[in-house]
């Protein structure tokens, strides 16, 4: 069997972690531990900083099934040291508010120089997992430079907006502020990573894991030939809800959903996705049992639905998620 799952950061990464537990332990309907899983990870969050290229979504899949996450902040590596960062600012260099651990400086050095080097985005990620092995094939949505950006207001500016690059807005403003619009820069002209296309063709299963619908997994389908991919794969598509009991468990997707226009709920983020059988891209979609009321309407939008526990509290509990995943898929008609 093979699975291949559209994967953000933190909640993409931690919903893998518990797949590949059930795998090896054989809690997943019908899978083994040889069940090969692809992951397609977002690359819109990415940026340049001090010169080198920062790739958040990857290296928190990578350091997170390769073991070298620090679980607590979700991000970077764990046993981190500052000293460079602290350096940084002794020069007064900016941007001060995002920060490279040590450590993590050395995976930026060696994936800046072989992107220097010529290589594209997804043989450099090949060759960081060589170190980490962490059990997937990992592959960027795209070689191409995609990065999202944020409309928010400002009143200074003659157009009362003003432009930010997503890392500014998540993590300086903290999503404090509405985004009013999210601009993709660079989508339309991207073309999907190399792998990307056949392993959503080649899959028996697809999964979207809870993550953010906008500027994780939305951004991955957004990618020219994906979209189309999805819904054109003989695979059943499954995705979890990431929204629990109208909120985001974690992080701060509730800003950027009402920046599309779409409601902080586990079936209007269903909805958004929508049913393969209405031109979405899904067949079926987990909500969490706090939500069990939404299942209904959700049927009668055409998605295959159930409600279960879907807190990833420990790998167990997040095994049971993509069990349940497995066993919605093997239910879709
Ligand atoms: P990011 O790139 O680090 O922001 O991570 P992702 O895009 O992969 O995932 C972020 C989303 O994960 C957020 O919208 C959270 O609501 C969701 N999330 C985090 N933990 C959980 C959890 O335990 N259960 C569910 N259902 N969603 C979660
Ligand atoms: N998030 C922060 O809140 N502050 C940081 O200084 C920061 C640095 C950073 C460095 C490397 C990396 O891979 C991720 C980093 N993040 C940081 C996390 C991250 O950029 C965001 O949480 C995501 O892009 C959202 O997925
Ligand atoms: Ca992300």
């Amino acid at each position: 069997r093979r699975i291949t799952v559209l994967s953000g950061g933190v909640g993409g990464a931690r919903f893998l972690q518990g797949l590949l537990h059930g795998l090896a332990n054989g809690s997943v309907p019908g899978g083994t531990p040889e069940t090969e899983v692809t992951v397609i990870a977002n690359t819109a969050d990415d940026w340049w900083i001090h010169g080198l290229k920062v790739c958040p979504d990857l290296d928190t899949v990578m350091y997170t099934l390769g073991d070298g996450i620090d679980h607590d902040r979700g991000w970077g590596r764990r046993d981190e040291t500052w000293s460079a960062k602290t350096e940084l600012e002794a020069y007064g260099v900016e941007p001060t508010w995002f920060g490279l651990g040590d450590r993590d400086i050395a995976t930026h050095l060696v994936r800046t120089q072989m992107l220097e080097a010529g290589y594209p985005l997804s043989a450099v990620t090949e060759a960081l997992c060589r170190r980490w092995q962490p059990g997937v094939r990992l592959l960027p949505m795209s070689d191409d430079r995609v990065e999202t950006h944020i409309a928010v207001a400002d009143p200074e500016s003659p157009s009362g907006r003003r432009v930010v690059h997503f890392q500014e807005y998540w993590v300086r403003m903290h999503a404090a502020v509405p985004a009013e619009a999210v601009l993709v820069v660079g989508q339309e002209e991207a073309t999907p990573a190399p792998g990307v296309l056949e392993a959503i063709a080649e899959a028996d299963l697809v999964l979207l894991p809870p993550s953010n619908p906008v500027v994780s997994v939305g951004t991955i389908l957004g990618v020219p030939g994906v979209r189309d991919a999805v819904r054109a794969t003989a695979a059943p598509v499954v995705g979890l809800s990431p929204i629990v009991g109208g909120d985001h468990v974690r992080g701060m997707a509730a800003q950027v959903l009402a920046s599309i226009g779409v409601e902080v709920s586990a079936s209007a983020v269903g909805a958004h996705f929508g049913a393969r059988s209405a031109g979405g891209v899904l067949d079926g979609w987990l909500v969490d049992e706090r939500d069990a009321d939404q299942v209904a309407p959700l049927e009668r939008a055409g998605l295959r639905a159930r409600a279960v526990p879907l807190m990833m509290t420990d790998l167990d509990a997040t095994a049971a998620m993509a069990a349940a995943a497995v066993a919605l898929a093997g239910s879709v008609t």
